[in-house]
């Protein structure tokens, strides 16, 4: 990548003239939210508030994950009549497929939408003159920063808050994050951190308060695991009687992408009549997951992504698995 450019591209002028224009906007990001898609959508809402604008903020959750929980109320399920009929511009984050945001979305799905997003692969559903697209900035949340730059709204602490705990999530505390992405993320999180902001009250945010049963749980996933096509592949189930109360993934993922000569963890995740696949890659395996995961009709990066395979039965998924990635690793 050329160093001098910079890694975030030019929002086009009727994204930030379409924000100016609307009193109301609406605001959703992918159902089964992460830190990224709920700090996203809550950095954002600050941005718009600044600016005196009304702001909806719309997910179908679950708030599953530790770190989102606490936001749950701020946040709707479902549409009144009322806002059906403002009308309000509706901004779209961290979701590359129409499926991802979710029933809501459905509800307005004919408003003037706007896409703001990170993900490289996926079904592309937005007019290409209200998106911004940037598949090689590690979070949503940078580029909300980057729209509110160009909308000319200064930082307050919180909404830095907001967009550095996406960006955290995302990268799992830098640890996902590129040399070529490095150099102008810091750069933003720099003007992040002078907000006032902790870096390490945030990493406790993320980390701490566990269960001591949610970390057994996540050990049980671990102690199931097993090495595959020579120790290349690491294989882990989280099954249906899984009774861990925040999402083992992002846990089991940063154990076993320690194992020596590993290039991609597989979670399988036993669902009803599906079966869905959570893929993480090493970064110097050269292995792409993401391609892997949209070939399976699901999303998501390079390094990280998943896909949901329906009505596959919980005992085929090894074998299918197992198959897809042997041309890939050797
Ligand atoms: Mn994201």
């Amino acid at each position: 990548m050329d160093r001098k450019r910079s890694l975030f591209h030019p929002i086009s002028d009727s994204l930030i003239s379409t924000i100016k224009e609307s009193s109301s906007i609406a605001i959703m990001a992918h159902v089964n939210p992460d830190g990224d898609a709920i700090f996203s959508s809550l950095g954002l809402a600050n941005i718009l508030k600044t600016m005196g604008k009304k702001v909806y903020l719309f997910n179908d959750g679950p708030f599953k994950r530790k770190e989102i929980m606490e936001y749950e109320s701020l946040f709707s399920s479902s549409v009144s009549e009322e806002i059906k009929r403002e009308k309000p511009l509706l901004i779209i984050l961290d979701c590359s497929t129409d499926d991802r945001p979710g029933l809501v979305y459905q509800e307005l799905k004919s408003n003037k939408t706007i896409v703001i997003d990170h993900h490289a692969s996926g079904k592309p559903f937005y007019e290409k003159e209200l998106s911004y697209i940037v598949p090689s900035s590690p979070s949503t949340t940078l580029l909300v920063d980057e729209v509110r730059i160009a909308l000319s709204v200064e930082l307050d602490k919180e909404t830095a808050k907001y967009l550095m705990l996406g960006f955290l999530t995302d990268t799992g505390f830098f640890h996902f994050i590129s040399e070529e992405q490095a150099p102008d993320s810091f750069k933003k999180i720099s003007t992040f951190v002078a907000t006032g902001l902790n870096p390490y009250e945030l990493y406790d945010k993320l980390h701490d308060g566990r269960r001591l049963e949610d970390v057994k749980s996540v050990a049980k996933i671990i102690e199931e695991s097993k090495a595959v096509l020579s120790g290349q592949v690491i294989i882990a189930y989280e099954r249906k009687d899984y009774a861990g109360l925040e999402r083992p993934g992002d846990s089991v993922y940063s154990n076993l992408l320690e194992v020596e000569g590993v290039k991609v963890v597989v979670l399988i995740k036993e669902r009803e009549d599906a079966v869905e696949f959570g893929f993480r890659a090493k970064r110097d395996a050269s292995v792409d997951v993401g391609k892997l995961a949209s070939e399976l009709s699901g999303g998501g990066h390079k390094l990280a992504s998943g896909a949901t395979v329906k009505g596959m039965k919980i005992e085929d998924a090894e074998p299918f698995i197992i198959s897809k990635l042997k041309t890939l690793v050797n």
